[in-house]
């Protein structure tokens, strides 16, 4: 369970509570809502052939741990960068390495070559736009990237 689920389910806990007492007067207690994550969570992303599963497209600003988990059967990895320039992270993949790394900063870079050996970092985000890649290559040698394993999203 999430820092985020554990809170979830105390919250609703304490909710049951209050309406059993007959001398609180609970409230509706609201519809569950899509929201983006909040700050310190942790976003568990899923690699397999070929794709990152569980990726967010929206974050609030703050601390996140990412933690990869591979599910195929190929290695992967998740490169994280901040986009300083104006190009989608399709745009960027098609130029060379050399200008990608003019327009970005890394954030973080992380390998999981085995099932069950999941790994972590933990990053600030700042508002603005990040992409993510894996560069590792398929047997017949094509980037990981130009299959499908590549996104984006934004953080405000
Ligand atoms: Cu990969």
């Amino acid at each position: 369970m999430t820092r985020r689920g554990l809170l979830v389910s105390l919250l609703l806990a304490l909710a049951a509570c209050a309406q059993d007492d007959p001398t609180i007067d609970s409230g509706p207690l609201g519809q569950p809502t899509e929201q983006p994550p909040a700050a310190d969570d942790e976003i568990v992303v899923t690699a397999v052939e070929y794709e990152f599963q569980g990726m967010p497209e929206t974050l609030s600003e703050g601390e996140y741990t990412f933690t990869l988990e591979n599910a195929g059967k190929e290695k992967h990895e998740l490169y994280l960068m901040y986009i300083t320039g104006p190009q989608s992270i399709e745009e960027l993949l098609e130029l060379p390495s050399r200008s990608v790394s003019k327009l970005t900063q890394a954030v973080d870079r992380i390998v999981a070559p085995y099932p069950d050996q999941p790994i972590s970092f933990s990053a600030a985000l700042v508002p603005g736009r990040f992409g993510y890649v894996c560069y590792f290559r398929s047997p017949d040698r094509t980037l990981h990237s130009a299959l499908g394993m590549r996104g984006e999203f934004t953080v405000a």
